[in-house]
């Protein structure tokens, strides 16, 4: 089976958000062309309690029940099979979305026979950075759909450093044109 993942297309990482990736808009129309061409399609949520560490090394962000923290109404939301919530407690944690704290998506996707992710989302540099990482260390297939991805661009490079990182560690770089 595939499954589509959409990691943290969430307002506050949009361009009008508290923690926003310049062109982050460009990837929602895209997703939603492409969701019907899998058998899942899965998302994760940054959702954040009010005071937690994470924030004294970014905005506050994605609080938990807050608009910054619902999907753009621009997605086609509907079709999202099953919402993973990660960053919930008060640590500095949870950028992988493996590390999801309401379903373990590791076992969700064995138990749905997938073998092959599709990632795509927000942040490049962070969050589906690391929730790339963690899906081939888990034994998936994995793919990350390069023009559905955007990223903070703290610093030029990091989105080019990120994609490199994901490619080395065994990760397929492709386009949604190929799905
Ligand atoms: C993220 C920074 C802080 C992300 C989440 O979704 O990539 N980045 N929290
Ligand atoms: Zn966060």
């Amino acid at each position: 089976m595939k499954a589509l993942f959409i990691v943290d297309l969430q307002n506050d990482f949009l361009p009008q958000g508290a923690l926003p990736t310049p062109k982050g808009n460009i990837i929602i129309p895209i997703l939603n062309k492409i969701m019907d061409k899998f058998d899942f399609v899965l998302a994760s949520k940054d959702w954040h309690p009010e005071k937690t560490v994470h924030f004294e090394k970014w905005p506050v962000h994605c609080v938990q029940g807050t608009n910054g923290a619902e999907f753009p109404k621009e997605l086609n939301s509907e079709k999202i099979n099953k919402v993973f919530l990660k960053g919930t407690g008060n640590k500095d944690d949870g950028y992988s979305a493996f590390e999801a704290t309401n379903e373990n998506l590791s076992e969700y996707l064995r138990l749905n026979s997938v073998d092959m992710l599709y990632i795509t989302g927000l942040t490049a540099e962070y969050c589906v950075k690391q929730t790339v990482l963690d899906a081939i260390k888990n034994g998936f297939k994995t793919f990350v759909i390069k023009d559905a991805v955007e990223g903070i661009y703290q610093h030029k490079n990091d989105v080019e450093n990120a994609f490199l990182e994901m490619e080395k560690a065994g990760a397929v770089i492709t386009t949604s044109d190929k799905i």
